[in-house]
């Protein structure tokens, strides 16, 4: 195992229960972290801190004597901005900066298909486009994104951005159909961000080998993910769905329902 420590942020999420079992394998110790409680109490080899990512000095606390980070903790749907500024903003600030003060050499950010949610679905992109955030919640991945970017130009902490489509058992509807990502090929994508060198910055799509593709990974072909699922096995089930109407975000836009939500309250 080439980590001893590893540290899961955001452990009692829906990605991070999946992790904290599958990261079994690559780390002597696994540290999970999560504002919420998480069950059950600490496994062997496993360490549970709750820690709020807005607070600096818990976070700092948290990352030291990690070698790498997997960074999942935040808000994860669109919210007020207020909401997720805390979490998600301050959140990747305090990670990266106690990546560098603990000499912390390699993070995983969960980033996500929302920094790009408004191209339209019959769009092409790779790695390099312009982003195109469909929200705060979109905002503060694309702003993650930058902080892994500065923080390898200035302190050389390297990073992998997973731009992550839509990681759940099965495809929930069409537009999944293309943004899928099965919890199998996340796993073996999240080995290649750990175990690759010199990834430097790297942004990469997370989704598994659907047949109808919006975005190419060959910018990130020295991580050599290779996914082997596809959404094509749900196809029948999912076209028994209603066809969402023309006008529809979800039949639009990359980032479907997403890119409507909002405003909330005061906003
Ligand atoms: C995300 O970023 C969300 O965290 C997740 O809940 C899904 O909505 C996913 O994107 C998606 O776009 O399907």
């Amino acid at each position: 195992r080439p980590f001893n420590r590893l540290l899961l942020t955001g452990a009692a999420g829906g990605l991070g229960k999946v992790l904290r079992e599958r990261l079994r394998p690559y780390a002597n110790i696994l540290r999970l972290s999560d504002i919420g409680e998480m069950a059950p109490a600490a496994g062997p080899h496993e360490e549970v801190v709750r820690c709020d990512l807005a607070d600096k000095a818990a976070v700092h606390q948290l990352i030291e004597g990690v070698d790498a980070i997997l960074h999942f903790g935040s808000v994860s749907v669109e919210r007020p901005f207020e909401e997720i500024l805390g979490a998600n903003i301050c959140g990747v600030f305090h990670v990266y900066e106690a990546a560098r003060r603990h000499g912390v050499k390699r993070v995983v950010f969960a980033s996500s298909n929302h920094v790009i949610g408004f191209y339209k679905q019959d769009e092409h992109l790779d790695a390099n486009c312009l982003r195109r955030p469909d929200g705060y919640y979109g905002l503060s991945k694309s702003y993650g994104e930058d902080m892994a970017s500065f923080y390898f130009d200035r302190y050389g902490i390297e990073t992998v951005s997973i731009r992550i489509g839509s990681s759940f058992p099965e495809p929930a509807n069409r537009r999944m159909m293309s943004t899928w990502l099965s919890y199998d090929d996340l796993t073996h994508l999240l080995e290649r961000c750990l175990y690759t060198p010199n990834v430097g910055h790297t942004v990469v799509y997370g989704m598994s080998d659907n047949r109808d593709v919006w975005w190419d990974n060959s910018k990130a072909a020295h991580l050599g993910f290779k996914p082997k699922d596809s959404s094509e096995v749900f196809r029948d089930k999912i076209e028994a769905q209603p066809m969402p109407a023309a006008d529809d975000p979800a039949r639009i836009y990359q980032g479907g329902a997403f890119v409507a939500a909002g405003p909330f309250g005061d906003d």
